[in-house]
């Protein structure tokens, strides 16, 4: 089985709904939740959110389809910030070996392995806290490299600078990935080597040099459903919904602050039912984002998925790696999508986000 060749309508077809029903009218988007507002969702009689959920879906985006982006680590290893989370941290113990930036070349031919595979967009990351200037000119030829293949282009190579955002979107980026994480409560429990104040100074960056926002966060770290009430609020609030938001749930690694502080513990996994409502309550609130179902999915059941995608996920990761941490695989995806009756999106926005 493969996700390659699959026709989906165009997009107008779809969106006159002639196969997915009446489509309601999306109605307008809300950058002024309250917190009241959101934790109101979440508390939701859990039937009641998802009834909520779906129609803000299918009048936003097309139903049955679901976008495939894959993820490349150009840049493994030895990161000076402290993500406790994270296995590329120096300060965890996780046995990573930390790896120089990868040749442009390379970058490009595993690109082009996963345009074969079906992927419609490339994510690049690089364990930094921020690129150094002598990294910018490799950086652009892998985007520029990428974008010439067909494939939407997508980095998340820590802080940038307007500058370096701005070269970026020249060479083709077209989504820049920085997630928020959690609650701006939560935050500091999490990482200390940098603040709140200077994840949203970055997405101004790349926001204002034209980029596409990609940000989302993690959920099973230990935080209170309070914290994700939080984190859904900080991103539901920005001045524009970011296109991309990825909820990731935590893959606990041994060796990294948090893999070990809960291991063994009730917190060691999110609870299934906490993470749907969270892509519910993401759709909610941002109804022309892409909520994109991240890393945690390889221990996640079908069923789970499929109650997502009925939350209103509507975008995955392929391939059966993400950045260090496995993946579901394509294989296991494919056969998913078949008795789901999914397909890979084609379309490169939502339409009625482009008509904004
Ligand atoms: N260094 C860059 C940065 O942090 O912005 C880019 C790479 S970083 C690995 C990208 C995102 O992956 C993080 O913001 C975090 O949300 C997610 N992530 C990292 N490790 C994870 C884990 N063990 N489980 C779930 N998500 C994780
Ligand atoms: C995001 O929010 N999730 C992806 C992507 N952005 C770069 C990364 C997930 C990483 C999971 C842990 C790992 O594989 O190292
Ligand atoms: Fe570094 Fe990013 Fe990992 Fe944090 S999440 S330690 S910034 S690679």
């Amino acid at each position: 089985m493969s996700f390659v060749a699959a026709s989906s309508p165009a997009k107008a077809g779809a969106q006159s709904g002639a196969e997915t029903g009446p489509r309601l009218s999306p109605g307008h988007v809300r950058s002024d939740w309250s917190r009241e507002e959101i934790r109101a969702l979440f508390d939701l009689p859990f039937l009641d959110l998802l009834f909520q959920a779906q129609p803000v879906h299918r009048a936003w985006h097309v139903a049955n389809e679901v976008q495939l982006s894959t993820l490349l680590s150009i840049k493994t290893g030895g990161c000076p910030e402290d993500c406790g989370y994270c296995s590329q941290s120096a300060f965890a113990q996780s046995g990573l070996k930390a790896e120089k930036l990868m040749d442009v070349d390379a970058v490009l031919t595993a690109a082009a392995e996963a345009k074969a595979a079906g992927s419609g967009r490339f994510c690049m990351g690089a364990a930094w806290r921020n690129p150094k200037d002598r990294d910018m000119d490799a950086l652009c030829a892998m985007v520029s490299g990428v974008k010439a293949m067909g494939l939407e282009t997508c980095m998340t190579l820590g802080m940038l600078d307007r500058d370096q955002a701005d070269r970026l979107h020249e060479a083709g980026l077209d989504y820049y990935n920085h997630n928020l994480d959690t609650s701006p409560e939560y935050y500091s429990a999490v990482i200390t080597t940098r603040t709140y104040e200077d994840r949203l100074e970055t997405l101004n960056h790349f926001r204002a040099s034209g980029m596409s926002v990609c940000c989302g966060g993690i959920v099973g770290m230990g935080e209170s459903r309070d914290d994700r009430v939080g984190f859904l609020h900080a991103l539901a609030t920005l001045p524009a919904h970011p296109e991309s938001v990825p909820i990731n749930a935590l893959v606990p690694v041994e060796g990294t602050v948090l893999g070990d502080m809960l291991a063994g513990t009730p917190l060691a996994k999110i609870d299934d039912i906490e993470f749907v409502r969270t892509v519910a309550v993401a759709r909610i609130t941002m109804p022309g984002a892409m909520v994109r179902l991240s890393a945690g999915r390889e221990s996640m059941g079908e069923a789970t998925q499929a109650l997502c995608f009925l939350a209103g996920a509507n975008s995955i990761f392929t391939g059966d790696k993400l950045l260090t941490t496995g993946n579901a695989g394509s294989s296991a995806d494919a056969a998913l999508f078949e008795k789901l009756g999914l397909r890979p999106m084609t379309s490169e926005e939502p339409a009625r986000m482009a008509a904004e």
